[in-house]
Order: structure tokens, then sequence, then C-alpha cells
């Protein structure tokens, strides 16, 4: 594997909606960004990803974009932009945008022009079909309820969304869209941005004809990704995206990719991939059922572990996986892979342990590293997004109570992790000076940033030593490329694993509340991290707290 400029880094996503408003309007925005730069570099952040904030009609908050070339005023202007691009580079971090491509709003200007024109050249833009009486083109269900298809306002025809009706999927059979887009990643490229993460990227390849499949559920609809499975050559769109922009500017650019087949991972992301990286999503799919979120199954500690060296057994050294916790699509991580009545500091730091030292690029998302958790939502008038309402509504179509529904959106939705950072204990947790715009999790008196920073022991104190031993110049040529084996793999709730390179690392991890032992095949050296202040060792034979996790030197 070759080296890049990009592997030693750390990496850290922001959903400016919700992580600093600097203008009392409740709204998250890029002056906000630019005035806690400091705080990401005291961190040790070096790559940050912005979710959108691009001009969108915020339908799915800023997954529906307007216009490719500016910011939503909400947000900022471009001078804040550019401004902030050339702050994180004077602090040597580098900045990554969301790249949204599969669909654009149906406000954005080519939509309106296939409207007026459906036969004309933005017709070609979209998946347009004759609309007919009764039936539509395929029985595909959307990401978020309901068919995929709807009128083209003002004409005969129907277009395809894959997501929200506000999210007309682009055609990217037709070359004049790919052109589109390369020409807007090279303009953001030239103004100096990192590069991109890239959205929902496998749904870009349609299987055409396109045609009805197997219902799955009692609507006579199908998920899309009936569809996807059959879609072939998406590799053709990626590798000429890869040469026509990030290759000529060794940007970095991390994928959005679910479902790829072991043979996939050279092509996304071996030494000539389509993308520097791809998330591991293993852990996040864990569970997942087509009926959907009431049907899920929680994932147990023996489980997650399972998932992550699954994940980093198939893509071994072929490349370099990015490695979260959560994302903004995710509820918290903290509450979902800790088994509910154990989420404790204690507990916090070993999961941040475990996932942070696996073989790839670490992303951190805002508030993750104050162990910010899940939201206690009261009601679904609570709740803003688009996701979790359709959720709810199939819950109680599938016959649940309305307090039973509730409880599985408090457990899955994404607003778990949208609600506004959680910066002091003042009023709105110091997000805002106004109203904000989603409620703040009521628990921002006790988890807060600025009470952290003053306390060695925080969670955010150990993510900060956690990221110092990955730049370490003594340890970082292990941490970062190290391989890995999975260790004690027969012990129950128990996950540990080595890195090895120039030297040998062991990552331990008691995933539960109460004491296991492990007896090391050799002694150890040096213990470089601790979430305890002892440890319980003699000869070889560590007694491990509840949910101690240790970083030991071999
Ligand atoms: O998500 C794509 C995705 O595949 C969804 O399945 C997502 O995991 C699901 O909506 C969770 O309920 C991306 C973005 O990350 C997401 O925020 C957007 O809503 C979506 O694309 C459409 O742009
Ligand atoms: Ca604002």
């Amino acid at each position: 594997m070759t080296k890049k400029w990009w592997h030693d880094k750390v990496a850290y996503q922001i959903y400016p909606k919700s992580f600093c408003d600097s203008n009392g309007d409740g709204i998250g925005d890029l002056p906000g960004i630019i005035s806690k730069l400091d705080y990401l570099k005291d961190l040790g952040v070096d790559i940050i990803w912005l979710s959108p904030c691009y001009p969108s009609p915020l339908a799915d908050q800023g997954y529906d974009i307007s216009d490719y070339y500016n910011i939503d005023p909400r947000f900022g202007t471009m001078e804040d932009m550019e401004r902030l691009i050339a702050e994180a580079k004077k602090r040597g971090m580098y900045i990554l945008m969301d790249l949204v491509v599969n669909h654009c709003s149906d406000e954005h200007e080519w939509f309106k022009k296939a409207c007026e024109d459906p036969d004309g050249k933005y017709g070609n833009f979209f998946y347009l079909r004759d609309k007919k009486e009764g039936k539509l083109p395929t029985n595909w269900r959307s990401y978020f309820g309901g068919p995929v298809w709807d009128d083209l306002p003002g004409t005969d025809k129907q277009y395809l969304h894959v997501f929200h009706k506000k999210q007309p999927d682009l055609n990217w059979e037709n070359p004049e869209v790919r052109e589109e887009v390369y020409k807007n990643i090279n303009w953001w490229l030239e103004k100096g941005l990192g590069g991109f993460r890239i959205d929902a990227i496998i749904n870009i390849k349609k299987a055409l004809p396109l045609h009805s499949y197997e219902p799955d559920r009692e609507d006579g609809l199908c998920s899309v990704k009936a569809m996807l499975k059959e879609a072939k050559g998406i590799g053709e769109f990626l590798g000429e995206m890869r040469d026509r922009t990030f290759k000529k500017y060794d940007a970095f650019s991390v994928g959005e990719v679910f479902d790829e087949k072991p043979e996939e991972v050279p092509d996304f992301i071996g030494d000539n991939g389509y993308f520097s990286s791809m998330f591991d999503f293993n852990e996040t799919i864990f569970g997942q059922s087509e009926k959907g979120w009431y049907d899920a199954k929680p994932i147990t500690p023996d489980d997650y572990r399972k998932c992550c060296f699954e994940a980093q057994k198939k893509v071994g050294d072929i490349g370099f996986l990015s490695n979260i916790i959560e994302n903004h699509d995710e509820p918290r991580g903290v509450s979902r892979y800790i088994p509910e009545g154990d989420v404790s500091d204690q507990s916090k730091k070993m999961l941040a342990v475990l996932n942070f030292m696996l073989r790839g690029l670490p992303f951190i998302y805002q508030g993750q590293e104050l162990g910010m958790e899940n939201v206690p939502f009261a009601s679904i008038d609570e709740i803003d997004d688009i996701s979790t309402l359709d959720e709810y509504q199939v819950a109680l179509d599938a016959g649940l109570s309305p307090e039973e529904a509730l409880r599985i959106v408090n457990k899955y939705s994404r607003d778990n992790a949208r609600t506004p950072m959680q910066w002091s204990d003042e009023a709105n947790a110091g997000f805002t000076t106004g109203t904000p715009w989603l409620k703040v999790n009521p628990n921002y008196k006790t988890i807060n940033a600025a009470s952290q920073l003053q306390d060695p022991d925080s969670v955010r104190s150990f993510y900060k030593a956690l990221i110092a031993l990955r730049k370490s110049p003594e340890y970082k040529e292990t941490v970062v490329y190290g391989a890995l084996a999975p260790l004690w793999e027969e012990q129950h709730n128990l996950m540990a694993y080595s890195r090895k390179a120039d030297r040998t690392l062991y990552v331990i991890g008691n995933y539960q509340n109460e004491e296991q032992s492990v007896i090391l095949s050799s002694p150890c050296k040096k213990v470089l991290l601790n979430n305890y202040p002892d440890l319980q060792m003699e000869e070889n034979a560590i007694r491990l707290h509840g949910y101690q996790v240790l970083i030991l030197e071999m």
C-alpha cells in the first residue's frame, strides 16, 4: 500500500446547523465554525468534514442542494467559506465538503428547466417516465418511505427520487450530468479544499431498463437495494470521476459506500481506487431489518467486536477504512454500543479506544469527544428528521402503540446526533443566544465542553490523549500502519487486538461491568493508556475492572 498524506491524520465531522451559532438565529454557521477551530486544533484534529452548507430548502437538512456553487445564507457567505479554508490551512488543517450528487434539490435550476421542457436538455438530467394512470414505472420504495416516483410538475411525466421527493435523482448515464459534477468538484478543489465526503454514491448506477422487483412489505413496494444488487458498472462512473477530479489534486475522498463485496474492495480503496477511503458501516448496519427500525436487532458487545474484525479482515492492507462510532445519520454511539445502564465515562472511554485504535482513519463526530448521548424525545413533535417521521409511521402501521413507536424513535432517530453541540452549561448549552432550531439535550449541564476542558479525567481529555498517541513519533508507525490481529476471541464480552509494525501494541477492553482476566503471552513493557488510575497485574495476568481499557506496549 502506497503511503498517502492523509493516512496519519485524525478527522472530525461537523454538522454545521448544530455546531455553533455566531449570530443568534438558532442555526449554526460558518463564522461559528471558524470560532471553534482552535478548540479542534487543541483536540488534535487535522481534517474537518462539513455536512452540506450549500443553498438548500433543507428538506433533508442540506442533502438537497439547489446551487452547488454557493453557500446558504443561513450558514454564511462564500467569503466565510474562503476564510474557513484559509484559517484551517493556517493551523495545518484541511476542509472537506460533502459531495451530494446522486440527486439535487427539486429547487435546483436543472429541475425547474426539466419541468418547463421535459423533452429538452434538462429532462435528460433526470430519470423521467411517462405517467400512466394507476401504474408506477417501478415499485421501488424510497429510503424515506413511499414510492420513488412523483409527478413532474406541469407535465405528463413522473421523476425518480430514491430519497425524498424533494431530492430528484440525477441521471449519471448522461455525460452532460457527469461533466457538470466534475466541473463543480474541480471548482471547489481550486479553492483549496482538501477533498470531499461522497454522499449516497452507490445509488448513482441504476439497473437498466428500470423494472420492478418482488415486493418485500405489504405496501407492495420493494427496497431500492433490490435494484442496486442488480446494477452493474458503477466503476466506470467512479473511475472517470477520480481521474477527472480528485487524482489531479491529490485530494482526499471518502465514499459513503454500503454493501461492497470483498472482491470489490481493491477497486474502491486499493492503490488506484475510486476513493481514498470509505466508511466502515459494518457496526451501524448490524441488526437492520427490511421491515424498518422497529424490527431491528440490538447489537451486543460480542456482535460489535465481530463486526469490527470482519471489516478489518475484509480490507486487510488493501486500503484504509474510515472508522466511525456515529455520524449525523445514526444515534449516539455510546447509547447504542454500550449496554443500557452501563453508560459511564469509563465505558465511553473504552468504546473510544476500541474503535479509534482499529487500522484506518478515525472520524470523530461532533460531540462524540464529549461522550454526548441520545436524547430523551418526549413526543414525536420534537422530531425534525424526515427519516424518523417515516420510521415512526412504519412502526405504527406495523401495529406498535404510539409509546412503543416513540421508544424506537428514541433508540434510532437521526436527531439523536443532530441536537446542538454542548459547549457549556450556559443557556442552550452555549450553542446559541437565540432559540435553537432543534432542542438541546437536557443533560448539557453535566456533559459539555467547558467543564471537560478543565478536567484531566474527562472523556474529552481522554480523546485528546488517544489522538496524541496516534501522532507521537514513537508510536505513529504502529498505530497508523500496524497489522491488526484479534486476541482472546474465545473470551466473552472482551474486545482485544494487537497492532504490529516496528512495535507491538495490545489494545484490550473489558466490555462488561464484571471484572475479567486475560493472560499475556509475554510481559508488557509499558502502559500507554488506561481509563482507570490503577492496573491489577500479577506476572502476566491482568485482572480488568469493569469497562477497563488498556493500550499496552509489548
Ligand atoms: O445517507 C445515505 C443513506 O444511505 C441512508 O441510508 C441513511 O443512512 C438513512 O437515511 C438513515 O436513516 C446520506 C446522508 O448521509 C443522509 O443524511 C442523507 O439523508 C442521504 O444520503 C440523502 O442525501
Ligand atoms: Ca447562525
